[in-house]
């Protein structure tokens, strides 16, 4: 599968509901920026008016990151709200979907949903959409609100190939490592490229899953993140949330824990996605 230019798809559920209002809007325009100075095309995936586009606007960006109330969609909501015709902020399984339906192959996101902590049964709509659906997802791991042991475990019965991109070990989003192993190095772009061409070449389903760290100088360590997740996760368990309320509550909880360092922490990795996701599309574009 060609593309005529090099393509990075963008998620909106991080603009919605991920970040508070202004970085939000700010992260938004950021990514993207980093995508063409990468030397890729960015395209911001969202849902208005029930209809799913790869490529939002500025006033269209503008309007998800300040508009109250808009849908949080996974893969469940997406015939309801194309349906009913609403707006909607896609998830990395639905940013997935989508990108594939539009040929673009390389998406870059903060972090993925997993399998919840003490919840084993709350498990992300991400995770199978990673086992299906063909798409390089570019992220620093998965948040420590997860249960990463089974996070990974789960990836792993469903054939899924964690790629840790200049690193051993799994990242755990605000920590650079999480003392898991991923299932292979990768130093260079193109050696990324490669094995996603060598996976599509055996006819192997789903995506890619290729985890980098946080930036050194923008790093939370565990011992100080720690702490303000368990106390997030409590919260969130004594006040009985379930299903698609629990990420946005504990995204939220751990912001106003640790302050503005969360807030800084996230941006940066946000953008160092979004280079290292703009540089395998070259790649990628370099072998086809
Ligand atoms: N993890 C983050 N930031 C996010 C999300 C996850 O660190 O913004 C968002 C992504 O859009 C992801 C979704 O796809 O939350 C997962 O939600 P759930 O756990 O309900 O599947
Ligand atoms: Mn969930």
């Amino acid at each position: 599968m060609s593309q005529p230019t090099a393509t990075v798809a963008l998620e909106s559920t991080v603009i919605s509901h991920g970040l508070p209002y202004p970085d939000n809007l700010a992260l938004a325009r950021a990514m993207e920026s980093v995508v063409r100075a990468g030397g890729a095309e960015p395209r911001t995936i969202g849902i208005l008016g029930g209809e799913l586009i790869a490529g939002l606007s500025n006033a269209q960006i503008e309007y998800l990151a300040t508009a109250p109330n808009v849908r949080k969609v996974s893969r469940r909501d997406l015939p309801i709200v194309a349906a009913r015709k609403l707006d909607g902020a896609t998830t990395v399984a639905t940013t997935m979907w989508i990108a594939h339906r539009h040929g673009i192959q390389v998406f870059a996101t903060g972090g993925i949903g997993g399998v919840h902590r003490g919840d084993g049964t709350d498990i992300s709509a991400d995770l199978p959409e990673l086992a299906q659906t063909p798409v390089i997802v570019v992220c620093a791991g998965a948040k420590a609100i997860l249960d990463l042991p089974a996070t990974l475990e789960y990836l792993e019965t469903h054939g899924v190939t964690v790629v840790g991109y200049g690193t051993d070990e799994f990242p755990a989003f605000y920590s650079r490592g999480s003392g898991l192993p991923v299932d292979v190095r990768c130093d260079q772009a193109a050696e990324v490229a490669a094995l996603w061409q060598v996976k599509r070449a055996l006819g192997l389903p789903g995506g890619l899953l290729v985890t980098v760290p946080v930036p050194p100088e923008a790093e939370i360590p565990a011992g100080v993140i720690e702490p303000a997740i368990a106390r997030a996760v409590a919260e969130a368990e004594a006040q009985g949330l379930r299903s698609a309320q629990v990420t946005p509550f504990l995204l939220g909880r751990l912001a106003e824990l640790t302050g503005a360092a969360s807030v800084r922490c996230n941006v940066a990795l946000l953008k160092n996605n979004a280079r290292a996701a703009a540089a395998i599309a070259l790649a990628l574009q370099a072998e086809t």
